[in-house]
């Protein structure tokens, strides 16, 4: 099926590598009323185009402005797919808190795993990014939300995670709340080590784990 798109997610991709912002939106909607699905267009067009880039970056054949300009390409993009996504949830089972920690101005995964958690019909309230551990455990303090999701992208910034859990367990509401931890250079290994509640490697999974806490 995905077969009869390769053409159009090829040029989809294309489009965010180069950062087209304005050009990407018109084909993503394009590929949408041609029957592609959502996912495929996040993972075969969109993911396909950031992993380009990402590799370029890895190996210094494009920097930072290209990046940048990339990413906000995929986020105009998401945007558009967002309702196309969401559409299974219908009345919002619960709520959950979700952010890039402290340091971390990484969004797009964070974005990623905020909307596909919102298609399992769950509410997510989005802290942003580089946010205060402090600003965390005032929110868990004054909310119902069920989950907690930490998104980091760095090495560095992994290890904020853990900041943020032990700054749960302080405050005395480390209970009231099931941490999720995801990012790059998170692993199973490191979420058992700092003491979070679940791992997950990618978005879909994410979303999947995170309804089940609400089930
Ligand atoms: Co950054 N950066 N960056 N960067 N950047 C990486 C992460 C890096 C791996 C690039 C590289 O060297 N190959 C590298 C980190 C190295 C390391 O620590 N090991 C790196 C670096 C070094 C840096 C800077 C330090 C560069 C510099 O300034 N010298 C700097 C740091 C800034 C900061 O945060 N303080 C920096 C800056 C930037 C930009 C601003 C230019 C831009 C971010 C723009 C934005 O987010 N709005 C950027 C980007 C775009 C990248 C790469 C190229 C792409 C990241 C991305 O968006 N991927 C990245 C290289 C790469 O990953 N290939 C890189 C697409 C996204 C869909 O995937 O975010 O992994 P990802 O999310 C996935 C999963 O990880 C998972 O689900 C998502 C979808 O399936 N996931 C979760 C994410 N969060 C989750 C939470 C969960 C569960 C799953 O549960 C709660």
């Amino acid at each position: 099926m995905s077969d009869n798109f390769t053409e159009i997610f090829n040029e989809i991709s294309g489009l965010l590598q180069k950062g087209k912002a304005k050009d990407i939106v018109p084909l993503v909607e394009k590929a949408l009323e041609a029957g592609a699905a959502p996912a495929d267009i996040l993972e075969k067009a969109l993911m396909d185009g950031m992993n380009i880039i990402g590799g370029k970056f890895k190996r210094n054949e494009v920097f930072v402005p290209e990046v940048l300009i990339a990413a906000r390409a995929m986020n105009k993009a998401t945007e558009t797919l967002k309702p196309h996504l969401a559409k299974a949830g219908i009345n919002p089972v619960g709520k959950a808190i979700i952010c890039t920690v402290k340091g971390d101005l990484h969004d797009i995964g964070k974005n990623l795993v905020k909307m596909m958690i919102e298609g399992k019909g769950i509410e997510v309230e989005d802290l942003g990014v580089d946010c205060e551990t402090q600003t965390v455990v005032d929110k868990i303090k004054e909310s119902d939300a069920k989950v907690l999701c930490l998104s980091a992208l760095l090495t560095t910034t992994m290890a904020v995670q853990k900041d943020v859990i032990n700054a749960l367990k302080e405050a005395g509401v480390r209970d009231k709340v099931k941490v999720m931890v995801g990012g790059a250079p998170v692993t199973q290994n490191f979420a058992d080590e700092i003491g979070a509640d679940a791992y997950t490697p990618d978005a879909a999974t994410a979303a999947e784990v995170c309804r089940a806490f609400y089930d």
